[in-house]
């Protein structure tokens, strides 16, 4: 294992790059954060990664794009504490609910994000995500007990995975005209308060609503 300083390629308002972060404020790991905005991407990004995303972990000679890879990499480090749960059917449903929060919420929510600023949105195209991002949920929500943690009774790489995606849903859902969208999903919605006690969670809450402010200019 390389004993070399870690540097994470980072947006604040990435919720890919938010669920790396929630990672490492739980663990307390030391990483450097490099912050990549649309006006200044660092020159060497696009000799790291071909994939031109962030975010993008550089650990020595290691280079790891992709947030749930990332998070998994840290992990196998075995520094700080671990963000796995115990037993196969524990590692399972934290995958699982990763897993739907990447394929069937942010997928649908990726679409919409492009369509915020309502001056030429494409509303065939809307509704049509909405509803896919709105089933997505209604998964998550049959996996989700209400308690404040996605898998047991501590932190967990589903929470990482799915607090920004929860931040994001909470917020979007009124720029579409749905005023309170979390509270049609009573278990998703428990959960998405009770895990907001969680220092890390709430520091990274507080992240994305400086920088989502930000970008609203508000
Ligand atoms: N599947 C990737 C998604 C990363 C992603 O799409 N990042 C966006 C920012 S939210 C990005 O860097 N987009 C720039 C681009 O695609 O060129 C992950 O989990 O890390």
């Amino acid at each position: 294992m390389t004993s070399s300083p870690m540097k994470l390629y980072n947006a604040q308002l990435s919720p890919f790059a938010a669920r790396c972060r929630l990672s490492i404020y739980a663990k307390g790991v030391d990483v450097e954060m490099i912050d990549v905005g649309p006006g200044a991407v660092p020159p060497e990004l696009d000799t790291l990664t071909p994939m031109h995303k962030v975010p993008l972990l550089v650990h020595g000679d290691v280079v790891v794009p992709e947030s749930e890879t990332i998070c998994e990499y840290l992990e196998d480090l075995n520094l700080g504490a671990s963000l796995r749960p115990e037993g196969a059917a524990a590692m399972a449903h934290m995958r699982l609910l990763a897993r739907i929060g990447d394929l069937y919420i942010m997928e649908p929510m990726g679409e919409l994000f492009g369509q915020i600023n309502p001056q030429g949105r494409d509303q065939a195209l809307v509704d049509r995500e909405m509803a896919e991002l709105v089933k997505g949920i209604g998964w998550l929500e049959h996996y989700l007990d209400g308690s404040p943690f996605a898998v047991g009774d501590r932190l967990s790489l589903a929470d990482c995975a799915l607090v920004p995606m929860l931040f994001f849903f909470d917020r979007i859902g009124p720029m579409f005209g749905e005023a309170s969208p979390l509270k049609k999903f009573p278990s998703t919605n428990a959960y998405y308060q009770g895990i907001q006690n969680h220092p890390a969670a709430a520091r990274v809450i507080a992240e994305l609503d400086a920088a989502l402010r930000r970008m609203m200019g508000s």
